[in-house]
C-alpha cells in the first residue's frame, strides 16, 4: 500500500514528507489508515539528536489514532473498520511486567527504538521507494497515512470515538495525567508542583486535581502557557522555579511542595535539581520529560537525599498500564472530566508538520495535532 510519511534520514536531522510503500499486515498485524497524530516534543527530540533510534531512515509519530484497514491472517480482535488508539508502548500481555499491572515496562519495549519487527530486528514493515527499509517510531509511525503495526500496539475504541482528539490519549494524555496519580502519588489536599506545561504538563496539572491535590502551582516562563494551566485546575501559575518553590513552602508550613513532576521540553540534571529542592521530607520527584539521553548525573545533594529522604521517581507514560489507562482516560474525557480539546492549540496537514514544531518551540501550542 502506497502512503506518504514524515521521515528523518538522519539525526539531528529534520522531518521530510516521503512516499513509503507500507506492507499488508501479517499474522498479529493491522494496517490502519491514520485519522490524527499529536506532534509530541519526544519526535522532536528524535530530530535533535537527544533521542537517538537504532535504525534510519525512520518515520516519526508515536501518538495517533485511525481506522483498521486491513486485518492479518488469523489476527484476533480487530476488523476492518475498526477505531484504534495506539500506544507507543506495546504490552504483550504475558511478560512479567504486563502481566503484573505494569504496561508500561512490558519487555517489548527494549525494542521500540529499533523499529522493526519484534520477531526478526532485520524486518521493517514500511520502505522507502527505491527498497530502504524505514524503521518506524515506537513501532508505530504515525507520521504516515497508512502504518502497518502490531496488534500489541493497538487499543481497540469505541466507534464513536473522535480520534482527532482522543489521539492526545497515546502519549501526552496517559503520560502526564499518571505522572500525578501513579508515579507522584498526589494525595487529597497535596501541593503539587508541574515544571513546564506543554501537552505533558497540561495533562499533569489536571492529573493532580483529580487526585484531589488541594495546590497546583504550574511553572512556565509563557504567559499563554500559565493562562493554559490555569484553565485546566493549576491554582497558581509562576514563571519560575524560585517563585514555586516559595509559594509551595507557603502553603505547607515552610516544607516544601508534596510532588514536583518535571515535563520541560528538554530537561536537564539542572531541572531535576531544582525540583528536589522544592519538595518536603519524603516528598516524590517525578521526572517524565526527556533531554539528551546520554547525559548522566544528577547534582542534587546526596545528604539531603538521605537526611530528607526525598525521592527521585522516573516516569515512563506516567507509570500507566495502556490497556487499562487508554480506555479509562476515555471514558473520562467522554463524562467531561478529562480535557483533551482545550489542549490542542492547532491543526496542521502532514506537509505542514515543520511549522507545527516551529510553534512548538515558539511556544505557541500547548498541542499540534496533524489531520490527516
Ligand atoms: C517517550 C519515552 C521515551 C521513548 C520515546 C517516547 N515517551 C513519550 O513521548
Ligand atoms: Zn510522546
Ligand atoms: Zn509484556
Amino acid at each position: 500500500m502506497k502512503s506518504r510519511g514524515a521521515v528523518l534520514r538522519q539525526s539531528p536531522g529534520k522531518f521530510e514528507i516521503v512516499d513509503l510503500e507500507v506492507d499488508d499486515p501479517r499474522q498479529n498485524e493491522i494496517r490502519v489508515k491514520m485519522v490524527a497524530s499529536g506532534l509530541c516534543h519526544s519526535d522532536d527530540h528524535m530530530a535533535s539528536g537527544d533521542l537517538p533510534v537504532a535504525v534510519y531512515p525512520v518515520c516519526g509519530g508515536h501518538e495517533g489514532g485511525g481506522i483498521v484497514e486491513a486485518v492479518g491472517p488469523n489476527t484476533k480482535g480487530f476488523e476492518p473498520g475498526d477505531k484504534v488508539i495506539f500506544s507507543f508502548l506495546p504490552a504483550c500481555g504475558k511478560c512479567r511486567w504486563c502481566s503484573t499491572g505494569h504496561q508500561n515496562l512490558c519487555d517489548l519495549g527494549a525494542l521500540v527504538l529499533v523499529g522493526s519487527r519484534w520477531e526478526d530486528q532485520t524486518s521493517f514493515r514500511m520502505k522507502l521507494d527505491d527498497g530502504t527499509p524505514v524503521a518506524q517510531a515506537l513501532g508505530i509511525s504515525t507520521f504516515s497515512e497508512y502504518t502497518t503495526v502490531s496488534v500489541d500496539s493497538a487499543i481497540k475504541v469505541p466507534a464513536d470515538t473522535p480520534l482527532e482528539k482522543a489521539c492526545l490519549l497515546g502519549c501526552a494524555a496517559g503520560t502526564g495525567w499518571g505522572s500525578a496519580v501513579n508515579t507522584g502519588e498526589v494525595r487529597p489536599g497535596d501541593t503539587v508542583i508541574v515544571m513546564g506545561i506543554g501537552g505533558i504538563g497540561a495533562m499533569a496539572v489536571q492529573g493532580a486535581v483529580h487526585a484531589g491535590a488541594a495546590q497546583v502551582i504550574a511553572v512556565d516562563p509563557v504567559a499563554f502557557k500559565r493562562e493554559t494551566a490555569e484553565s485546566l485546575g493549576a491554582t497558581h501559575a509562576v514563571k519560575d522555579m524560585d517563585e514555586a518553590t516559595e509559594l509551595a513552602k507557603s502553603f505547607t508550613n515552610g516544607q516544601g511542595a508534596d510532588v514536583a513532576i518535571v515535563t520541560v521540553g528538554v530537561i536537564t540534571g539542572q531541572h531535576v535539581a531544582e525540583a528536589f529542592a522544592s519538595v518536603r521530607k519524603q516528598g516524590n520527584v517525578v521526572v517524565t520529560a526527556l533531554g539528551n539521553v546520554t547525559e548522566v548525573g544528577l547534582p542534587v545533594p546526596i545528604l539531603e537525599l538521605i537526611l530528607f529522604e526525598k525521592k527521585i521517581k522516573g516516569s515512563l507514560f506516567g507509570s500507566s498500564s495502556p490497556r487499562a489507562d487508554i480506555p479509562k482516560l476515555l471514558d473520562l474525557y467522554r463524562a467531561g472530566m478529562l480535557k483533551l480539546d482545550e489542549l490542542i492549540t492547532t491543526e496542521y496537514s502532514l506537509d505542514d508538520i515543520g511549522r507545527g514544531y516551529d510553534d512548538m518551540h515558539a511556544g505557541t501550542n500547548i498541542r499540534g495535532v496533524i489531520r490527516f
